[in-house]
């Protein structure tokens, strides 16, 4: 069945592979599936033909058949589900790797959002540079500790599984910032992820996608 997911006509970030299409992109690229893309621009996603797919008007959806997912920790279980690769099959060590996608999404992510809208989005507002060091603290805080449980582990709980693949994708999005820099061994976990060739490929796509040239009708090929 033909799978297709949907991403920015053009990211923000230019293909450096931050936008959360790119970790879609490499769990299916794990599990060897084949999939189809639909670009869609801002304005495209607040329309009622996306909303019906994604109730918050965001990249990226997932639809297989009758199928229609969004969010990308449900998308990415649901692809480990289906196909081997990307959780383990003992039963615990299973709902391990899947406390890890949670502790990736629940715990590690928002205060690296909060970062990220503290410098780029409230930028401009008076309180900012004063609330700037209380949120990076708090995001060394999470890496700290995450630095810790890694400790020199090559993954978070033996085997590669979603858990890394969504943890990796995490940190990823701290690294503009300096900080994953300041924890050696978390900055080496997602350079090991980084070097996977299922997460090669997926950095590929969507940077091929990025920095396609505009032509004179005004639509990048
Ligand atoms: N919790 C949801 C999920 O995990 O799927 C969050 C989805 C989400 O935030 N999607 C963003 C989006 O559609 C794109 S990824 N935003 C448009 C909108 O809300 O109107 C976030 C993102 C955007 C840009 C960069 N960048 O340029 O570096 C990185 C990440």
């Amino acid at each position: 069945m033909t799978i297709t997911i949907t991403a920015f006509e053009r990211s923000p970030d230019g293909g450096k592979g931050l936008a959360r299409d790119t970790r879609v992109r490499w769990a299916l690229e794990e599990v060897g599936q084949s999939y189809e893309v639909r670009l869609v621009s801002f304005q495209a996603m607040k329309e009622p033909a996306h909303m019906a797919l994604h109730p918050f008007g965001q990249i990226p959806t997932y639809e297989e058949g009758h199928l229609a997912l969004f969010e990308t920790g449900s998308i990415v279980f649901h692809l480990a589900e289906r196909h081997a690769g990307l959780l383990p099959v003992d039963a615990d060590a299973r709902a391990r790797a899947i406390t890890w996608m949670f502790a990736a999404v629940n715990t590690v992510e928002p205060p690296i959002l909060d970062l990220v809208t503290v410098k780029i989005l409230e930028g401009d507002k008076p309180w900012s540079k004063e609330r700037l060091p209380l949120v990076q603290d708090r995001v060394r805080g999470r890496l700290k500790q995450l630095s810790v449980r890694l400790g020199s582990a090559e993954w978070l709980d033996g085997e590669f599984s979603a858990g890394d693949l969504m943890m990796v994708s995490v940190l990823l999005r701290s690294r503009p910032s300096g900080l994953l820099d300041e924890y050696s061994n978390l900055a080496a976990y997602v350079a090991r992820g980084e070097a996977r060739p299922a997460y090669q490929r997926a950095f590929a796509a969507q940077l091929a996608i990025n920095t396609r040239t505009p032509q004179p009708d005004g639509h990048p090929r």
